[in-house]
């Protein structure tokens, strides 16, 4: 982290520095015959990366295996280290280091820990260790909890299964360890979970490629070859704007975001340091996984450097041979990085399918058997190549991409697949409709071979269903190779969108405009056009009997064909972020109106409360769009809302719910980062795995990761109300709570 707060990007030490220094503090307890070593009290996750780089080091030129625990801390009560990472995020950095293991010391005493271990004791497949102080320092630096007092609360940790290994830190003496002792010895250590073999990686915060994501979009902008403007900005040394451009990526639905600096023009290790620097101190960037893209090792090598989450590689291959790519992957794993692996070898890139399978295959044996990398840590790029570009052997690349990708996935057990989408569309730069339609042509029927995984430009994908049928079929021919004069055809077709440049290739087409305003309404969320929603809400608002009925009926008929594309592959995730977008401003623009009705109505008849609605997002998440309508609907049916917002903790939602006494409480979340034991969205039976294989992803029927509420206390009925498509990116729980009919 930096150490001044001038100049966010500056860094008081270097990785490589650490790494000498860990070094000779390892060597010491190591020569002396320690049996284990313990890296404590973490506040920032990349040095202790170097210490693990440092230990695997001595340990490989030693010939030894020490085991190693690996212990953070949670100094505050935003429920992340020091350098901004969750829990779980922290565990995904450093699971390389297979350490004996993982857990959490110091801080502000047992209690507040409690949360954070049990999120921990829920992801890592390694034993749990803690040991908290006896509370926070009093005025006279002494601890204040008494042996009794720490003993039962780290027997709450006992109790729930969450800890293998507990001891004090700070201010806890042999009376405390004692205490503490005796009262753990009633209960049996936790159950080392099996993890399922999934992609995880991690930013600040943790991201974890399950079946209910159908495709990780890696945004790509923030490529100085891909994008002028972001080469322009870099080249001018405008950091601020640079890291806008990721920024938005984010904003508009990138999940990981792709970064290039290989520019002739700059230096680019250097650039690479400074932009991954800069970027470590913005939240709402640094919270995604980043890919540190580059065709130069030492520009990779040197971004590894710089973050402390699990980044993915961009990229690694055998096109220098064997030992080289061995050398690679092994550093990669060194530094706890997953790995994009393009299929080429010593010949080239693989252009046909047999080529592409042939390679990927290779590399998956020697990963997986020489060097022991996680197969689920590898994401192979079958290579995109452009298509219609007028030569004739280009014609096959999409469908040798397409095919591979199928192979791949059935033949090689957990890896992914990704690519570069915008390469396939090269041919008609300058034509962003046509792009964006063959775009959303190909991942329409790469996903359904299996490519879990693109570099795309998140803010601009068109929907598969909304292309202009003729277009559709023009591109199809030419991604399926289905006819001869496939390029002619889709070149002259291309010439009608020429001009349209950036615009959306569904609102080329204005038919829309000339249809019901019910229909209109529908149609905008669906396309993520936000132009005519005021003008087109208002008028509905006003044919309509009342407001609410603009959200049930037309909008809603829209966010329902949103569900319906999501859970078909054929919208993904920033094209849902977008439709959210246009719901909220139609919202925003009806709610003062409900208001008002809602206020003469209740003026007018004094109607009694219908029963109150405790809502929140739970802790893991931040959405609300879906909570906030749901909100509005019931208290326009007299309902008293109470909305504890986003990010709620557990505890705090149900104790809002006993001392309001509420008659329901309604919980929103994404699915994949909310359903966790401490997530509020219920506690999974340590017994169920959920098993996911590539299958799972293209669509089969599995088991899902359902919250399940067990509280003795409140009356639950177990998922009353999942609503949307089966593969909806939402999902509401609604635990009904009233013990009294009113
Ligand atoms: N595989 C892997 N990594 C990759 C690629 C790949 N990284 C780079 C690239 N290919 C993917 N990224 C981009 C980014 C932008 C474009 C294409 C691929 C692009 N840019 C516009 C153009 O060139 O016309 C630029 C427009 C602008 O300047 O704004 O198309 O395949 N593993």
């Amino acid at each position: 982290m930096s150490t001044d707060v001038n100049s966010p990007g500056h860094r008081a030490i270097t990785f490589d520095e650490l790494v000498v220094a860990y070094g000779e503090a390892i060597r010491g307890p190591v020569d002396a015959g320690a049996d284990l070593l313990l890296f404590e009290t973490i506040t920032d996750t990349l040095n202790t990366k170097a210490g693990i780089f440092a230990a695997q080091k001595l340990f490989h030129e030693r010939r030894i295996d020490v085991p190693v625990m690996i212990s953070g801390t949670i100094t505050d009560l935003s429920g992340r280290t020091l350098s901004g990472q969750t829990p779980t995020a922290f565990w995904y950095s450093v699971r390389h280091a297979n350490p004996l293991t993982i857990g959490l010391n110091c801080a502000l005493g047992a209690n507040a820990m409690r949360a954070h271990l049990g999120e921990l004791s829920d992801v890592a497949d390694t034993f749990i260790c803690a040991y908290p102080n006896a509370g926070l320092p009093n005025a006279f630096g002494q601890y204040d909890e008494t042996p009794e007092f720490m003993a039962e609360q780290i027997e709450g940790f006992a109790a729930s299964g969450y800890v293998n290994i507990v001891g004090g830190c700070c201010g806890s003496t042999p009376d405390h360890i004692r205490a503490i002792a005796q009262a753990v010895s009633k209960h049996k250590p936790r159950v080392v979970p099996e993890a399922d073999k999934l992609l995880r990686l991690s930013g600040l915060e943790p991201f974890t490629l399950t079946s209910d994501i159908p495709f990780v979009n890696v945004g790509e902008r923030t490529n100085v070859t891909g994008s002028a403007r972001f080469r322009k900005l870099i080249t001018a040394g405008d950091y601020t704007a640079a890291l806008d451009v990721a920024r938005d990526q984010v904003a508009n639905g990138a999940q990981v975001i792709d970064i290039n600096m290989d520019e002739g023009l700059i230096d680019s290790k250097q650039v690479m340091i400074e932009f991954l620097n800069l970027l470590a101190a913005e939240p709402d960037i640094a919270k995604v996984p980043l890919m540190i893209d580059s065709s130069k090792w030492e520009v990779i090598e040197a971004g590894l450097k710089c973050v402390q989450g699990k980044a993915p590689v961009n990229s690694i291959s055998m096109k220098e041979g064997e030992e080289q790519f061995l050398h690679h992957a092994r550093t990669v794993r060194a530094y706890g990085a997953a790995v994009v692996v393009m299929a080429f070898d010593e010949q080239g890139r693989a252009d046909t399918l047999e080529r592409k399978v042939e390679i990927c295959s290779r590399a998956y044996k020697l990963l997986t058997e020489e060097v022991g990398f996680p197969p689920e840590d590898i994401v192979f790029d079958p290579n995109v190549f452009a298509v219609a570009t007028g030569i004739e052997e280009h014609n096959g690349y999409g469908v040798a991409f397409l095919e591979a990708t199928k192979i791949i996935t059935d033949t090689l057990p957990h890896v992914h697949i990704s690519g570069g989408i915008s390469n396939l569309s090269f041919s008609f730069r300058g034509n962003e409709p046509v792009r964006e339609a063959m775009h959303a042509v190909f991942l329409y029927y790469a996903i359904q071979n299996g490519m879990d995984m693109g570099i795309v430009n998140a803010g601009q994908l068109a929907v598969y269903e909304s292309i202009d049928k003729e277009l559709r079929d023009a591109c199809e021919d030419v991604i399926l190779n289905r006819r001869e004069d496939g390029t002619d055809r889709l070149l002259a077709l291309a010439e009608r969108y020429r001009g349209s440049a950036g615009k959306e290739v569904a609102a080329k087409d204005l038919s829309w405009r000339e249809k019901s305003v019910e229909d209109r309404i529908a149609h905008a969320p669906v396309n993520g056009i936000t132009e005519y929603i005021d003008a087109d809400t208002e008028e509905a608002r006003q044919k309509l009997p009342r407001p609410l009925h603009v959200i049930e009926g037309p909008l809603m008929a829209g966010m329902s064909i949103v569900g319906d594309l999501f859970g078909s592959g054929k919208m993904f995730l920033p094209q849902v972020v977008k439709s959210a977008r246009v719901m909220k401003q139609a919202v925003a623009l009806l709610l003062p109106y409900m208001e008002a009705e809602k206020n003469a109505d209740g003026n007018a008849t004094g109607r009694q409360s219908a029963g109150k609605v405790l809502m929140a997002t739970v802790k893991g998440d931040v959405h609300d769009i879906g909570k906030n309508i749901v909100g509005v609907v019931l208290s326009c049916n007299n309902y008293e809302i109470i909305d504890l917002g986003v990010m709620v903790p557990t505890a705090k939602i149900l104790q809002t719910a006993r001392d309001e006494n509420v008659d329901i409480i309604g919980l929103s979340g994404l699915i994949t980062p909310s359903a966790r034991r401490d997530g509020a969205c219920g506690r999974r039976n340590g017994a169920r795995r959920l098993r996911h294989s590539p299958a799972d992803r293209r669509g089969n029927d599995q088991p899902r990761p359902h919250g399940r509420q067990n509280s003795p206390a409140l009356r639950t009925r177990p998922e009353p109300s999942m609503s949307t498509t089966p593969a909806a990116p939402w999902v509401w729980w609604a635990i009904c709570c009233r013990r009294t009919p009113r």
